[in-house]
């Protein structure tokens, strides 16, 4: 039975510690090129494993030097470059806590961040640094690569390094995703959740040491975490890492660069679609594997780019929670509007709202459990106690599995709404909105996009005078871009129930 391949022992984390298994190509490899990655500066500059394996050790010494030990909190807003792989292994080498934010998030969201993780200091750079509070720590990046580059410390690992000792229940990183209640919660990932994750996708996906991995993918969020950092360090293939996604780009880095595989989110792929049929023909036949996930990929899309670039893409679920739970499959059908299977070592349940498991072809929220979901949520006992039945976890999406174990997602518990890829809780922009004067209710809702998946628009109670002008101007200080309403209606009054719940299904369409 298909189902019964994937039921792993109940307490789930095997001994699988992360380092150990990035040292093949880290040390074994040393003299292989690694890495381009785009600099600040609009350059692209080369490292081998081995240059990234000194220069992490010596990133491991200058935060040492700093007052980072196991278990230290360090926080990082920047978008991508070297130096974040560089603090990412150094944390690992040291078992600190890497709290990776989100480069889009204005002062109000990183607010809450750091006073939630409470990190010895912020990473950043001299432009963004006057966002984080004044009463927090912050580290000029470039310092920090300054310091580490005057250190002598070469291959061999330091003391300080060598003297950690880090297991699969370490933890690594505190990646924040939103909850319910709107306010985002720190999900505690350990070294074995980003093992037993980069084994189990590098098996299934075929990652090998020739492949070629174009990561366009922000590093402040694991798809681009968890999955590419971790697919290249384990496989030993080469990566391109650029600052991030420019569809005006596209061209040059596939044609150029030339991946064998790419991991994206739907957005990407939309926009990949208007490259011109020649060359789509050209980048498919240099590539071996399209990845999709984050948000749902719509079956056209993947239909119109198996036309265009000759791959069918492939689409996997997962969560920050969980790191990757589903997949389709490498070798066998990709089915266009489904997750696929459970990947090894994942065990996924759906139940119903009873918590019983539902025969297949009925609709229940997915749980999952194995040695990919986090330890829980920082700080947050309750959250985390909600968030597990009997040591599941409760994804709170809503899915449906086929009599041939495919699952289709449906839809989600709460009112998420994904774009782009990222993750909006509308009742976060509803509180921004209810803080400012003139504004008497407000209900925030997704609704669909052709590129982006789904937009927010807001709906206002409000006085007649209100400046709408003026109101976006002001959310613009306060939320990060992508959750700027695309539309602002204003209504008389929200529709309610009796009890007074806003119906938001009865909103009307946006103006
Ligand atoms: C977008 N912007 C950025 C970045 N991405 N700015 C800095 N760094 C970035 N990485 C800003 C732009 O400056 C612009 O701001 C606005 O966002 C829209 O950008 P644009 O390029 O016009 O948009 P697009 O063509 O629609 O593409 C957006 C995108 C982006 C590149 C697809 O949304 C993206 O990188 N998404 C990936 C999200 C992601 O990694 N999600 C994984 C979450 P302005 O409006 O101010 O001009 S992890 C997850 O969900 C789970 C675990 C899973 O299963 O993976
Ligand atoms: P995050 O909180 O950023 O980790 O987002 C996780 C959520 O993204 C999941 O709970 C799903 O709702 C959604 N998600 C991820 N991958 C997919 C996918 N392939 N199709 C539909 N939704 C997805």
């Amino acid at each position: 039975m298909w189902r019964g391949a994937n039921v792993v022992a109940i307490n789930d984390r095997p001994p699988v510690t992360l380092l150990p298994l990035l040292d093949r190509a880290l040390l074994g490899a040393a003299e292989r090129p690694a890495l381009d990655a785009d600099t600040p500066q609009g350059h692209t500059e080369h490292f081998t494993f081995g240059d990234l394996e000194v220069r992490s050790n010596r990133w491991a010494v200058v935060l040492h030097n700093r007052g980072i030990r196991r278990g230290s909190r360090l926080a990082f807003l920047m978008t991508n470059r070297v130096e974040i792989v560089d603090l990412w292994l150094a944390c690992m080498k040291l078992g600190a806590i890497a709290v990776p934010i989100n480069v889009l998030y204005q002062a109000r969201e990183i607010a809450h961040i750091v006073s939630d993780a409470e990190p010895v200091a912020v990473v950043t750079t001299l432009e963004r640094a006057p966002d984080v509070a004044a009463d927090v720590v912050t580290w000029d990046v470039d310092d920090l690569a300054r310091d580490a580059h005057a250190l002598t410390t070469t291959f061999a690992r330091p003391a300080v390094v060598r003297d950690t000792i880090c297991d699969a229940d370490t933890p690594l990183a505190l990646v924040y995703t939103s909850g319910t209640t709107g306010a985002s919660k720190g999900a505690i990932l350990v070294h074995g959740n980003f093992a037993s994750n980069a084994l189990v996708l590098n098996a299934s996906w075929g990652m090998h040491a020739e492949d070629r991995l174009l990561c366009t993918l922000p590093l402040f969020h694991v798809h681009g975490l968890a999955n590419a950092l971790h697919c290249w360090l384990l496989s030993g293939c080469h990566m391109k890492l650029a600052a991030r996604f420019e569809a005006s780009r596209a061209v040059d880095w596939f044609t150029t660069y030339r991946p064998t595989v790419f991991f994206g989110v739907p957005t990407m792929y939309v926009r990949l679609l208007d490259i011109d049929e020649a060359t789509a023909r050209t980048i498919g036949s240099h590539a071996r594997l399209f990845v999709c996930g984050s948000a749902p990929l719509p079956a056209h899309v993947l239909e119109s780019f198996r036309d265009r670039f000759g791959h069918v893409i492939l689409e996997r679920y997962g969560m920050t929670e969980t790191l990757m739970n589903v997949s389709n499959p490498y070798v066998g059908e990709r089915r266009a509007g489904t997750v696929g299977l459970p990947l090894a070592l994942t065990c996924v349940r759906i139940v119903d709202e009873s918590g019983r498991d539902v025969p297949d072809g009925t609709s229940g929220e997915l749980l999952v459990r194995g040695p990919n979901v986090c330890a829980g949520y920082w700080n947050r006992p309750e959250a985390t106690a909600r968030a597990f039945v009997d040591g599941w976890f409760r994804t709170g999406d809503i899915g449906v599995r086929a009599a041939d174990g495919y699952i289709t997602l449906e839809g989600r518990r709460s009112e998420l709404i994904i774009s782009g890829g990222f993750n909006i809780y509308p009742r976060e922009i509803e509180e921004v909105l209810l803080s400012q004067p003139g504004i008497h209710e407000a209900a925030v809702v997704g609704v669909p996009d052709a590129s982006r998946g789904e937009v927010p628009v807001a709906y206002l109670v409000c006085d007649p005078t209100l400046d709408l002008i003026a109101l976006e101007t002001c959310l613009r200080t306060q939320l990060a871009s992508f959750k700027i309403p695309s539309t602002i209606t204003r209504v008389d009054a929200l529709p309610r129930t009796a009890l007074g719940k806003v119906q938001k299904h009865l909103l009307p369409s946006p103006t």
